[in-house]
């Protein structure tokens, strides 16, 4: 099956019952046994429903991947990840990364004893020199958040592989789409489906997909040991959204190039940072490993002062002023005092992310009416 088919029909079964076509909304927490052990499958929800088994396939089918599974949030679904490791192994993870994943591995999971480097990682030697008999897992996210790097997945997969350590690749910027990891030779491919997968601000959600039976044992017994699933409804809205994945994800990359082309030619820009330019530090890996450029871009102006880049973002009307990304109305945010405010100063602007960047999610709107508030709002 297509990509394309594979986002209507992945996974989604014509409901047995009465045919429906959409899979129906189980809103139930548990189910009638004929006697102790006799069910139909389902015992309980946070072990499985049939509504949220609909979307663990969708997800599935939409990595190319054998197993899917669904969170209550983005945040829970790397929570299971790092749950594998024990105290005193070790994890190498991109360096430019959303702040609350920094937050959780610095400020949670430290204190259990597990090591985390944070490294640029667009050379994979560079990655290599950080491995040791403690390693266990490689974090990547590309394109990073809020920085636009990309990272070689199937380099990065090369190293692991070697070192026998588990790479997970965070694919919310890009999405299956644009990029499927697990095809590149990652292990298990992470998403806040809460952004492009739903694609609707209206649902906060994780996923994880993976290949290796007994990892997929191994992450379903930890989400439903610690229980941070999703919901039925949630479930409903997010199978909604991915039907139109692939032609929202078309028209975000068309309207992301002509924003970040005009933000390249107005006089007050400093940097644009989109992997679609030529001279993007990354362009030739990221034209080698996704189908297009996606819809983030990251910019700074000249003044390079944190008031006047929060004047923008509060004088932009229809890039809303909003912390998330990946829905169908454009947003913009603040990266220092927002989404990556829980990362020391000097830590986020050894990455990049000065006080002045400005991050926009360029949605699906009409692109002159975009291109007229960036207009008004930079005048
Ligand atoms: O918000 P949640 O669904 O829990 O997902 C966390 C997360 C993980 N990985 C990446 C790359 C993300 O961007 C996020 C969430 N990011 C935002 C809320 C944001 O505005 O950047």
């Amino acid at each position: 099956m297509k990509f394309n088919t594979k986002t209507i029909h992945g996974g989604q079964e014509i409901d047995p019952a009465y045919g429906a076509v959409m899979p129906p909304i189980y809103q139930t927490s548990t189910y009638a046994q004929s006697t102790p052990g006799g069910h139909k499958g389902y015992e309980y929800s946070r072990t499985h429903n049939p509504t949220r088994t609909a979307l663990e396939k969708s997800f599935a089918s939409l990595e190319n991947g054998k197993y899917g599974l669904a969170f209550a949030s983005g945040m829970a679904a790397i929570d299971a990840v790092i749950k594998l490791l024990k105290p005193g192994d070790e994890v190498i993870s991109t360096n430019d990364l959303y702040g609350g994943t920094y937050r959780l591995f610095t400020k949670v999971y430290e204190k259990f004893g597990i090591k985390f480097h944070f490294i640029g990682m667009e050379n994979a030697k560079h990655i290599e020199s950080y491995v040791n008999a403690n390693t266990k897992l490689i974090w990547v996210e590309t394109p990073t958040n809020p920085m636009l790097n990309i990272i070689d997945i199937a380099s990065t997969a090369n190293i692991a592989k070697k070192h026998d350590v588990l790479l997970a690749v965070d694919n919310t910027f890009a999405t299956p789409y644009l990029q499927q990891p697990l095809n590149l030779g990652a292990d298990i491919v992470m998403h806040s489906a809460t952004k492009y997968l739903g694609g609707h601000s209206d649902v906060v959600m994780g996923a994880l997909i993976v290949n290796s039976p007994k990892l997929a044992e191994k992450l379903s017994f930890l989400q439903n040991a610690s229980g941070a699933v999703s919901g039925p409804q949630d479930c409903f809205l997010m199978l909604r959204g991915i039907k139109t994945l692939h032609l929202r994800m078309q028209r975000h990359c068309e309207n992301a190039k002509v924003v970040a082309e005009y933000l390249k030619n107005h006089p007050k820009i400093e940097n644009v940072y989109w992997p679609g330019f030529e001279d993007h530090p990354n362009h030739n890996t990221a034209k080698s490993q996704m189908r297009d450029f996606g819809g983030m871009i990251s910019f700074t102006t000249k003044d390079n002062n944190y008031d006047e880049s929060v004047r923008i973002v509060e004088r932009l009307k229809l890039f809303v002023l909003a912390e998330s990304l990946g829905g169908v109305e454009s947003l913009s945010g603040h990266p220092a005092s927002m989404t990556h405010a829980s990362i020391p100063k000097e830590e986020r602007e050894k990455t990049g992310v000065v006080d002045s960047l400005i991050r926009l999610s360029v949605g699906i709107e009409d692109i002159d009416d975009l291109i007229e508030d960036l207009n008004q709002a930079l005048a």
